[in-house]
């Protein structure tokens, strides 16, 4: 029978299990990137781990996230990961050359690889058929260590696009937005989403990775476009085509599922606060009055994109109720637009244009004004992630973006007569200048010594597990609990990330802000729960979300369904995700509630069907766990890093 691209690719990359959906495939990595927000936790990891040098071929440190430099700490991370890089043989992409995503987009990625990044939107690789996974840091670090990468082999569904992207006013950030209004922020879990179709070489790689960039919102293991001839010449353009390698899938390869978009028939789209599926035709919202226009990010930065843009700026300036900030994803990039003198349209225009960061997108500076309406060409809209809890931000393609800018407010683009967009060919040749990019065995840094400054602390580590899990319910909450929720990130904390202690006094603190005081008192009579919905904890990868957590003394979450990347994060550092067997049992449990498993281990090493007697309401309920045995062996082991030390000293 025939093979489909991500088949293919796993099935060269498989070193234990067998490609199968639902198995369990052990496979080795080509790449391993990390970015600072992520970074720092997972080189103290590598580094606790104690392996010499990274032992995957190819290993990037990014800095992209900690940018503002308020005060010493992630001026400090920086240079923690500058010299843990030089010392474990990974690249060190220096601050300023850009958002991780896109420069290994265009300086690194290649079809039919495999890349692990410790970060949700790593899918964005998928533009040029490479099969890239965001994973937690504790993940990568293992896996740099030298251990395989284990995967539950996910489904693949098919999308065929047929036509062109030819209206005015649509982009390919258009397409995902449509599959996200289809199939909502749970309607790729399990899943690699395989684009097909005649649509597909309408694409150049940058679209096609605006669209397997927010796959990671339909929480999807990952997306993937076939490697063709538009490949090739992207990467001819980036001087590196002998990386190339034709992709397609067999004729008769079988996938899941197959939906089909028609590229000529999409309009421009937008989604409504707070959820980047909430999404709706954007002459539906017209009149709507905006404040702050937000353009770039890892999801729309490419030099097209930003040039088109441009083009619509050009010799007219932002309505005066608006503030238009502009992050270029990547130096590379930035320097196309000023050499070109797209760079004087933006300035012309009013645009503030901001460092090659992420920026706005994750809170970092921009933040809008109370109430406030932000439109933004990013990935996500959570609830408080722009740095205002009560604004309300819109995602959308970035022409649409400058043109409500401009306008002040939305209107509907397709009676748009006055302002017009020049589209623009992709570039053949784009500049090369890695001279931001320092390589693992560059004189200077080749093993340096690693600087931490004083708010880099150990990575905790947990107990192993015992026999019963006594634990209060400490926070019931809903459906799609996002990480964004469970640990927040913005300017004020994103620098603790390398300090556990204090960045875990801001557990939920959108939600609950007396949660981390509660369970510090929980933890002292044995820990805490927490009760999720379906799709919990959706969004980043932010191993943080489970780390703090743990810190506090959590030692369950039971919830409907789990978000991929959160439920490996639970496991690698020894909290237990559990499954409701009777979904309706989530709302008897009540916070406060104290809840008691005994024989835990015993259930763990069996049918992993638990009894959890409610001892506050007298009520008892069953849960399940589907642990693999690596993870079951985790779990018992108190969490990745014990399991991982102990097996590499076994090895010495
Ligand atoms: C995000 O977009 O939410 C982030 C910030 O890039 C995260 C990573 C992090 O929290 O450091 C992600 O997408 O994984
Ligand atoms: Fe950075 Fe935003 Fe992209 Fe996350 S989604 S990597 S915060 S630009």
């Amino acid at each position: 029978m025939g093979r489909n691209i991500a088949e293919k690719i796993l099935d060269a990359h498989i070193v234990n299990g067998e490609v199968k959906t639902g198995s369990r495939a052990g496979l080795k990595i080509d790449h391993v990137y990390t970015q600072d927000a992520t970074g720092t936790m997972a080189w103290l990891q590598f580094e606790a781990i104690g392996v010499d040098r990274v032992k995957v071929p190819l290993a990037v440190s990014y800095v992209d996230h900690n940018m503002l430099q308020s005060n010493f700490m992630n001026a400090d991370d920086h240079e923690f990961l500058r010299t843990a890089a030089g010392k474990f043989g990974a690249w060190f992409s220096r601050p300023g050359n850009g958002i991780s995503h896109q420069i290994h987009l265009e300086r690194f990625s290649a079809p039919g690889r495999i890349a692990l990044g410790t970060d949700s939107h790593t899918p964005t690789g998928g533009g040029i058929g490479m099969m890239a996974i965001g994973v937690g840091g504790l993940d990568a670090a293992t896996v740099m260590a030298g251990a395989p990468f284990e995967l539950k082999v996910p489904e693949v569904l098919r999308v065929r696009l047929t036509g062109k992207l030819r209206r005015p006013w649509v982009t390919a950030m258009d397409v995902i937005l449509e599959l996200l209004r289809r199939l909502s922020v749970k309607g790729g879990v399990g899943k690699i989403v395989e684009y097909s179709g005649p649509g597909v070489k309408q694409l150049s790689v940058p679209e096609r990775a605006t669209i397997t960039n927010m796959g990671a919102e339909l929480g999807a293991t990952t997306s993937i476009f076939p490697s063709d001839e538009r490949t090739l010449f992207f990467m001819k353009a980036q001087g590196r085509e002998k990386d190339w390698v034709e992709l397609k899938a067999d004729d008769d390869a079988s996938y899941s599922d197959t939906i089909s978009i028609n590229l000529s028939e999409l309009e421009p789209m937008m989604a409504a606060p707070h959820s980047p599926d909430k999404v709706a035709p954007a002459r539906e919202l017209a009149g709507l009055k905006i404040d702050q226009a937000c353009i770039g990010s890892c999801t729309n930065s490419s030099f097209v994109a930003l040039k088109e843009v441009a083009s619509a700026l050009k010799g007219r300036v932002v309505s005066p109720g608006v503030g238009l900030l502009v992050n270029t994803g990547s130096r590379q990039v930035a320097l196309m637009l000023s050499k070109d003198g797209a760079a004087s349209d933006f300035l012309g225009a009013g645009a503030r244009m901001l460092e090659s960061s992420c920026g706005p997108c994750i809170g970092m500076g921009g933040a809008p004004g109370s109430g406030q309406v932000s439109i933004r060409t990013y990935n996500r809209n959570f609830m408080g992630r722009s740095g205002t809890k009560d604004a309300k931000v819109y995602l959308a393609n970035p022409l649409l973006c400058a043109l409500f800018a401009l306008k002040g407010e939305v209107v509907d683009p397709m009676k748009e007569e006055e302002i017009k967009v020049k589209r623009i060919k992709e570039p053949a040749v784009y500049p090369i200048d890695d001279k931001m990019l320092i390589p693992p065995d560059a004189g200077e840094n080749r093993n340096s010594v690693i600087k931490k400054g004083p708010n880099i602390k150990e990575v905790p580590l947990k107990e192993a597990l015992g026999e019963e899990i006594r634990a209060q319910a400490l926070l019931v909450v809903g459906d799609n609990i996002t990480t964004d929720d469970i640990m927040p990130a913005g300017s004020q904390i994103l620098p603790l990330r390398s300090n556990i202690p204090a960045i875990s006094q801001y557990v939920y603190r959108g939600i609950d802000a007396d949660f981390s005081k509660r369970a510090l008192e929980a933890k002292e009579t044995g820990g805490g729960a927490i009760i999720g919905g379906e799709n919990y904890g959706q969004g980043s990868s932010r191993e943080h979300a489970a780390l703090a957590p743990m810190y506090l003394g959590v030692k369950v979450v039971i919830a409907k369904s789990f978000a991929r990347i959160h439920r490996s994060n639970l496991i690698n550092f020894g909290i237990l995700p559990l499954l409701f067997k009777d979904q309706g049992d989530h709302d008897r449990i009540k916070p406060g509630d104290m809840l008691l498993m005994e024989n835990v281990q015993a259930a763990i090493k069996g049918g992993q069907s638990y009894t959890v007697q409610d001892l506050t309401s007298g009520l008892s309920f069953e849960v399940l766990s589907n642990l693999t045995e690596r993870e079951a062996g985790l779990i018992l082991a108190g969490g990745l890093l014990s399991y991982t030390r102990a097996r590499f000293h076994q090895e010495k």
